[in-house]
C-alpha cells in the first residue's frame, strides 16, 4: 500500500485560479489528482534527460507511394530490435500509411531511433510521443 503524505503549499492566488480551471478544462476531479500528475510529466522528461530506460511511441504518417520507403521503415526497425517493441501499420487510404512503433530502451537510442525514422523523404508527419517505462513513478 502506498502511504499518501499531506503537505502545505503557498502559491500565488493567480496561479493557483489559472492551474484549477486548466485541470477542470482537462477533466480532473480534484487538484491533487492534477498537480500529481503534473510532477509525474516533470518526473518522466527527467528520465528522457538523464538518459534512463524510457518507453514511447513513435507515429509516422507516410506517403505510401514513395519508392523503397517502407522497406527503409522496415530495415531501420529490423536494425533496432532491442527498442522496437511492436509496429501497427493502418493502410489511412490510397495514398497514406499510418504506422505506430512502440519502443523501449536507453532515451539516447529510442530519440536516435524516432530522427531516424522520422527524418526519411516521404515521411510527411512523425512525432516521438516520450513516456515512461513507470518503474519510478507511482
Ligand atoms: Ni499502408
Amino acid at each position: 500500500v502506498t502511504k499518501l503524505v499531506r503537505f502545505s503549499v503557498s502559491m500565488e492566488e493567480k496561479l493557483v485560479a489559472t492551474f484549477d480551471r486548466l485541470a477542470r478544462k482537462r477533466g480532473y476531479a480534484n487538484r491533487s489528482e492534477a498537480i500529481r500528475d503534473a510532477l509525474r510529466a516533470q518526473l518522466v522528461r527527467q528520465e528522457w534527460k538523464e538518459g534512463e530506460e524510457v518507453a514511447g511511441v513513435i507515429t509516422l504518417l507516410y506517403e505510401h507511394g514513395r519508392a523503397g520507403l517502407s522497406k527503409r521503415l522496415t530495415e531501420i526497425q529490423h536494425h533496432a530490435l532491442r527498442q522496437v517493441i511492436s509496429t501497427t501499420h493502418i493502410h489511412l487510404d490510397h495514398e497514406n500509411c499510418l504506422e505506430f512503433v512502440a519502443v523501449k530502451g536507453r532515451a539516447e537510442r529510442v530519440q536516435k531511433l524516432a530522427d531516424s525514422l522520422i527524418s526519411l523523404k516521404g515521411v510527411k508527419h512523425g512525432e516521438l510521443a516520450a513516456t515512461s517505462t513507470g518503474k519510478r513513478l507511482l
